[in-house]
């Protein structure tokens, strides 16, 4: 009797064992920031990606940033942090165009996209199509063409998408006003149920005289604002099975790891905790 109890018991810890295995907590988010010199930065600013880092690790949430590129341009600022994330998509100089085609020896986009599988991509892009005064809808098209080989890597793929901040030129910020204003038309067209498109307003607030450094390129102030407006949006389109936190606090993080959570889009705070399923399973 008490040897068949223990090898009861004993299996049941097997079960256990296996099934904990089977739902360890995964990494909650695989983010991806994809942009132009604003997104990259270089060697002497940090970057808003590195502020929005600080902002996600702060709130407790369980993300890896991603991208073909782990460097600032003509190399790395000496981070405040050095465990930074760097990964990330930020290729100075480049148009919407030369994203989707790419240039000889980076890659494209639709290359990139072999190494790695975005669950949430941030979109900052356009600004050099503006200042080589490629025509508003050719940037429409592209950044359209652009959603659609994100999802073509993950059709279930959250996107951000930002309205750009100003350029400090009456020459080219005519431009950014011209295709920021097609934004929210794009995010409507293009947004889904499974792949929800959600406009991030970079340019308000976003002062091009003292918050760059060059009419351009965010300056720490510039760089700060942005990522606030990033952090913000995050906070509140993200559902709670794609939040990389641990909102039912039951030890697991969003959808797969989460029993809780057999749908991505779903919302784990509402459902039932993890644990009565393995007091279930030793009750039998
Ligand atoms: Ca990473
Ligand atoms: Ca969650
Ligand atoms: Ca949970």
């Amino acid at each position: 009797m008490n040897r068949i109890m223990s090898q009861t018991v004993q299996s049941v810890i097997v079960a256990m064992v296996l099934i904990l295995t089977q739902i360890t907590p995964a990494v909650g988010m695989d983010i991806m920031i994809l942009g132009d010199s604003i997104t990259q930065a270089d060697s002497n600013h940090l970057s808003f990606r590195y502020n929005l880092w600080t902002k996600l690790l702060d709130d407790g949430r369980s993300f890896n940033l991603v991208g073909s590129l782990d460097s600032n341009y003509t190399g790395n600022p000496n981070w405040p942090e050095q465990n930074f994330d760097r990964d990330h998509e930020g290729h100075w100089s480049w148009r919407a165009d030369e994203i989707l085609d790419g240039r000889p020896g980076a890659g494209s986009l639709s290359e990139w996209l072999v190494n790695y599988t975005p669950d949430i991509a941030l979109i900052h892009i356009g600004t050099n199509d503006v200042d080589q005064l490629q025509s508003t809808q050719s940037s429409v098209t592209e950044i359209k063409e652009i959603i659609d080989v994100l999802r073509s890597s993950n059709p279930d793929i959250i996107i951000f998408l930002a309205k750009l901040i100003p350029i400090n030129s009456v020459l080219y910020n005519p431009g950014i006003i011209d295709l920021n204003a097609e934004i929210d038309a794009i995010a409507a067209d293009k947004s889904t149920v499974d792949s929800p498109v959600w406009v991030v307003d970079q340019n308000n607030g976003f002062d091009a005289a003292a918050d760059t450094y060059d009419n351009f390129h965010p300056n720490a102030v510039g760089e700060e604002k942005m990522a606030q407006k990033w952090h913000d949006a995050m906070q509140t389109y993200l559902n709670p099975c794609m939040d990389g936190l641990d909102n039912d606090g039951d030890g697991f993080i969003d959808f797969p790891a989460d029993p809780d959570c057999p749908d991505p889009q779903g919302n784990e705070s509402q459902a039932m905790p993890a644990i009565p399923a393995i007091l279930l399973l030793l009750g039998s």
